[in-house]
């Protein structure tokens, strides 16, 4: 009796097991001799915000072109809402096997990419991290952005070297996005070492406009200011202008820290307007097409793929011939 309960147990796990759907294979249908032109990738931009923004799209674009895959550019136009409707647009899309997001902001992400996981979409964070269960994507490939703004105030201490006052006052990107959020903690960890503080903070939404009508307001209040933490290059230049206008001298009278160092801020680099620029690298789809192409094929990857990056000084003598070797 005992041994044909036994049988019936044994019996039943082997039914069960047989009915559970198979793990998704890992990789696409083409695995493991997938190439680059069987990938189609939806790729979700933010907007078009500036010249890093610019720069990493046409790093999508380019290399596309290149590899011979086909690309699906979403313009998000800076707008949440529109970014989600694209990635449900791209779930739904039968053609499209990879999806590429930069997110506008760091968090509402676990559903969509839940939807995506279970439409076999391979999905890879490009620029900015997110708030969501890493094995709901293949990977992350961006900038330590706490570590710029980590460096990014040992920079304005040097700078600051001296100074009787330290106030300084922060553009901060669009509000929610991984880039604003660390770069703002990181300069936060290390400004106390010198005596730095902010004394005011308000976004400027990565814009060279919003950048210059926030710095005009604040000068209208107090001119008590020694150096600016400006999250882009754009919110920087646009603080200059405001400056200038003021009666003050950028680089000079208060000290100018951007991040990104694209054309613009190396202009005005050379020009001695701003002091420090910390690069973040936008051409980044090399390593995102790479990475997509191993994910078709099965290949498991780290989590995350730091860019490289440096640190940029308006008085290093070699800035001018660094200056004509960038491209963007
Ligand atoms: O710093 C800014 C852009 O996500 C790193 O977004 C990017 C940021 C960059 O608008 O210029």
């Amino acid at each position: 009796m005992l041994r044909k309960i036994a049988f019936l147990i044994v019996l039943a796990s082997l039914v069960l097991a047989a009915c559970q759907p198979a793990a998704p294979k890992a990789g696409l249908d083409c695995a493991p001799n997938c190439e680059y032109k069987d990938l189609v990738v939806g790729f979700l931009q933010t907007g078009s915000e500036g010249g890093w923004r610019a720069a990493n799209t046409a790093s999508f674009k380019e290399t596309a072109d290149q590899l011979g895959l086909k690309l699906k550019f979403y313009d998000s136009k800076n707008d949440l809402a529109s970014q989600f409707a694209g990635f449900n647009q791209f779930i739904q899309d039968p053609e499209v096997n990879v999806i590429v997001l930069a997110a506008l902001e760091t968090t509402g992400w676990e559903d969509v990419l839940k939807e995506a996981k279970d439409a076999g979409k391979i999905v890879i964070i490009e620029d900015r991290r997110i708030d969501a269960p890493e094995d709901l994507y293949v990977t992350y490939i961006g900038s330590d952005f706490a570590l710029e703004g980590r460096n990014g105030a040992e920079e304005m201490c040097k700078l600051l070297e001296g100074m009787e006052g330290k106030n300084v006052w922060e553009l901060v990107g669009n509000v929610g996005s991984s880039a604003a959020k660390d770069r703002g903690q990181g300069f936060r960890e290390k400004m106390s070492a010198c005596g730095i503080e902010i004394t005011k903070s308000q976004t400027a939404n990565w814009s060279i406009t919003e950048g210059k009508q926030v710095t005009e307001a604040w000068l209208k209040e107090t001119q008590d200011v020694q150096g600016i933490f400006a999250q882009n290059d754009e919110m920087g230049l646009g603080a200059i202008e405001a400056l200038k206008e003021a009666g003050l001298t950028p680089g000079v009278d208060v000290k100018i820290i951007t991040f990104d160092a694209t054309a613009g801020a190396f202009k005005a680099m050379l020009a001695g307007e701003v002091n420090v620029s910390v690069e973040c690298n936008p051409l980044l789809a090399p390593q995102v097409y790479e990475a997509a192409l191993k994910a078709a094929n099965g290949v498991e990857l780290p989590k995350w793929v730091p860019s490289q990056e440096g640190i940029f000084r308006a008085d290093d003598p070699n800035l001018p011939t660094i200056a004509e070797g960038r491209t963007y």
